[in-house]
C-alpha cells in the first residue's frame, strides 16, 4: 500500500466510525520474535481491553483431534464457555485427561468421538496428556476474551473485527521460561489496522 492509500484507507474506516460504532473495528497483526530475532509460530496472542470491559461471551465450540498419537493442534486457545470435542482418528484407543486447576477431566479409553464435549469454564492453561500415550501432550490456553489468534509459521497472529480501544496485549508459548509465564504489553487500536511486535525469551527447544 502506499502511504496515500494508508492514508485514505484511515480517513474511510474514521469517517464509518462516525456513523457507526461497530465499523470501528479493524485487524491488529501482532509479530512475535525470540530473543535472536527469529519468528514464533505456535504462540498464543490475546487482546483484553485496559477498560476490563468485554463483549457478552459466545462461546463456541472447538474440536482438537488426536491423530498419530499426536494431538492436533498441539496448541489451542479458545474463549471461555468454549465446548472442545476429543475425536479419536486412530484405530486404537486414548484416554484423555489433565491435572490443570484450569479443568481437571478425564475421558476414559475410546474410540472414534465421545459423546461430549468438555466445556472449559474458567480461564487459564490446561494441559492434555493421554494415560496410554505419555508422548502426547496438548496445550490449551483459555481466554476470557474473544479476541485471540495463533502464530503462523512466520510468527504472526491475526485479530480480527478488534474494536478501536486500548488492549492488554497477552503472548503466551510453551517455550516460555514457566508454562504459566506470559508477556503482557499494551497496544492501542484505531480505526485502521494496527501492528504489535512482541519479542519473548524462549527455552532451547
Ligand atoms: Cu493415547
Amino acid at each position: 500500500m502506499t502511504a496515500t492509500q494508508i492514508a485514505w484507507r484511515a480517513f474511510v474506516a474514521g469517517a464509518l466510525c462516525l456513523n457507526a460504532v461497530l465499523a470501528c473495528a479493524s485487524t491488529l497483526r501482532v509479530q512475535v520474535v525470540d530473543q535472536n530475532g527469529a519468528p514464533v509460530s505456535d504462540a498464543v496472542v490475546y487482546a483484553t481491553p485496559e477498560s476490563g470491559r468485554l463483549p457478552a461471551p459466545k462461546p463456541g465450540t472447538a474440536v482438537i483431534d488426536q491423530v498419530k498419537r499426536m494431538f492436533v493442534p498441539h496448541i489451542s486457545v479458545v474463549q471461555t464457555g468454549t465446548a472442545v470435542t476429543l475425536p479419536n482418528k486412530d484405530n486404537f484407543e486414548h484416554d484423555v485427561y489433565s491435572f490443570s486447576p484450569t479443568k481437571t477431566f478425564e475421558v476414559h479409553l475410546y474410540h472414534n468421538t465421545p459423546a461430549n464435549p468438555v466445556v472449559f469454564d474458567k480461564p487459564g492453561l490446561v494441559l492434555m496428556g493421554c494415560n496410554i500415550h505419555d508422548q502426547m501432550v496438548a496445550y490449551l490456553l483459555v481466554v476470557d476474551t474473544p479476541w485471540f489468534a495463533k502464530t503462523d509459521a512466520k510468527g504472526v497472529a491475526t485479530i480480527d473485527n478488534l474494536p478501536a480501544d486500548s488492549y492488554k496485549l497477552t503472548t503466551w508459548h510453551e517455550r516460555l521460561q514457566s508454562a504459566n509465564a506470559s508477556v503482557v504489553q499494551s497496544v492501542s487500536t484505531s480505526a485502521a489496522d494496527s501492528a504489535a511486535r512482541v519479542t519473548l525469551t524462549l527455552k532451547p527447544e
